[in-house]
């Protein structure tokens, strides 16, 4: 093993104990207009920015209990987009269906990583990969620029 992954694994160690111990309450940031060029350049800018992004609609009960399930974990940051809210969400739920695969929402990120829709993210938190992504403090945009 070279000292470089090394290094990273023991980061990696150090993160999680922090994370951990981390007490943050959750916040949700309702967006209602973009500033980013592109639809595309926003969502991945906010994916890649924000612990967890939950792409929604204020209406639609897929997306509540995504949102419940997240305000019930302490100290995980949470930004939700409500696509219904804003003047590009069309554009970006169309965006989203190119990039994901998926066109319903909820449409969930965490650490920049595709969860998917209300199904796949109850499914991750009771098998555990939730907490897994929740805890990866190194995502695979931030190893690249390593
Ligand atoms: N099985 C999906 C159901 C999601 C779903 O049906 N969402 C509806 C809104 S409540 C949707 O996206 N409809 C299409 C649309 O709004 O464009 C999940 O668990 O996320």
């Amino acid at each position: 093993m070279n000292l470089r992954k090394l290094n990273f694994l023991k980061k990696m160690t150090t993160a999680k104990k922090n994370t951990k111990k981390n007490t943050k309450t959750t916040t949700t940031k309702m967006t209602t207009t973009t500033k980013a060029s592109s639809p595309r350049d926003f969502i991945e800018a906010e994916n890649n920015s924000q612990q967890v992004v939950i792409w929604s609609k204020s209406y639609c009960p897929y997306c509540k209990a995504t949102k419940q399930l997240f305000n019930s974990m302490k100290g995980v940051e949470v930004v939700v987009h409500e696509l219904d809210n804003m003047k590009d969400g069309a554009m970006i739920q169309q965006e989203l269906l190119h990039l994901t695969g998926q066109r319903s929402v909820p449409n969930v990120f965490v650490q920049g990583r595709h969860v998917g829709g209300n199904d796949d993210t109850q499914a991750a938190h009771q098998n555990g990969r939730l907490q897994d992504l929740l805890l990866m403090e190194y995502t695979p945009a931030k190893l690249a620029a390593m």
